[in-house]
């Protein structure tokens, strides 16, 4: 078969000009593809909601590609092990309560997870602002991640979303962004983001989740975004948390979505 150039570049531009156009009005719109934010969209994919994960990198997965100090393996405590199970990722027991698991089989299994449930990434995307309407977000403002790191002078876009979820991680930028251009009230007790603190794994682990809820109307904090938001603990390498936060998340605003 003779290749021609001109009908590999239309084939790519006409698929990937379609997935963005389909992206336009999502149910949910994540930002951040670390392993809260993959494992709310498997799971919101898996329930039929139109779904996509916007990341700033080339390379979907955040920080979990690296395990600890890039010794490419995870620690998952027992409940967590039930989500690795469903997905088909190899578990090895360490005994105590505790389990590890290949860092890459992780990742790139939730990363293949979200795209066979229906699932949409754009990454090299990076999320800049919101757009708020009547003090509710309804949807995220999208640039090239090229644009921002070259500084250059270049108009976003714009995808509509009926709920949207922070998984950034230690950096909780769409919270921030939100609190920094609209002086809104954010949904903690001092109406700010509080701020990461030191590592507690086993504090950071349980309030993870607890602190996985709505913190802005149509805005929910999931894995280590929740954490900082609300004040708690980092918890390096345990990914139990982040994975549980993600399952949460996504059984909250499913939920909403039937109302
Ligand atoms: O940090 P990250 O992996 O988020 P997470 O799901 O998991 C945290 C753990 O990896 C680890 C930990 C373990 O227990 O504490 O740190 O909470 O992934 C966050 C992703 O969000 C992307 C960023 O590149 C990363 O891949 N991201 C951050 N800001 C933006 C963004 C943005 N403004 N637009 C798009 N992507």
């Amino acid at each position: 078969m003779a290749l021609d150039e001109i009908k590999i570049t239309r084939a790519i531009i006409e698929r990937f000009t379609a997935k963005l156009c389909d992206s336009l009005n999502l149910d949910v719109a994540i930002v951040g593809a670390g392993p809260s934010g993959m494992m709310a969209a498997v799971k919101l994919a898996q329930k039929g909601r139109k779904v996509a994960i916007f990341e700033r990198k080339l390379s979907i997965g955040g920080g979990m590609w690296g395990g600890g100090m890039m010794f490419n393996e995870i620690v998952v405590q027992e409940e967590g092990v039930r989500l690795l199970n469903e997905l088909g990722i190899a578990v090895k027991n360490a005994g105590d309560g505790y389990y590890t698991a290949d860092a890459v089989e992780c990742t790139t299994t939730l990363a293949s997870s979200v795209c066979k449930a229906g699932g949409r990434f754009f990454n090299c995307v990076t999320v800049e602002d919101v757009m708020v309407r009547d003090k509710k977000v309804t949807g995220l403002v999208i640039n090239w991640s090229a644009v921002d790191i070259a500084g250059l002078h270049v108009d976003p876009l714009v995808i509509g979303s009926r709920f949207c979820i922070d998984s950034t991680g230690h950096a909780t930028e769409l919270i921030n962004v939100i609190q920094r251009k609209s002086g809104a009230t954010i949904m903690t007790d001092t109406g700010k983001i509080k701020g990461e603190r030191s590592m507690w794994a086993e504090v950071a682990e349980n309030t993870t989740l607890n602190n996985t809820k709505e913190v802005f109307p149509n805005v929910y904090v999931a894995g280590m975004a929740a954490n900082a938001t609300f004040g708690s603990f980092r918890m390096g390498p345990i990914f139990g948390g982040m994975l549980l936060s993600g399952e949460k998340v996504a059984e909250i605003i499913d939920e909403r979505l039937k109302g």
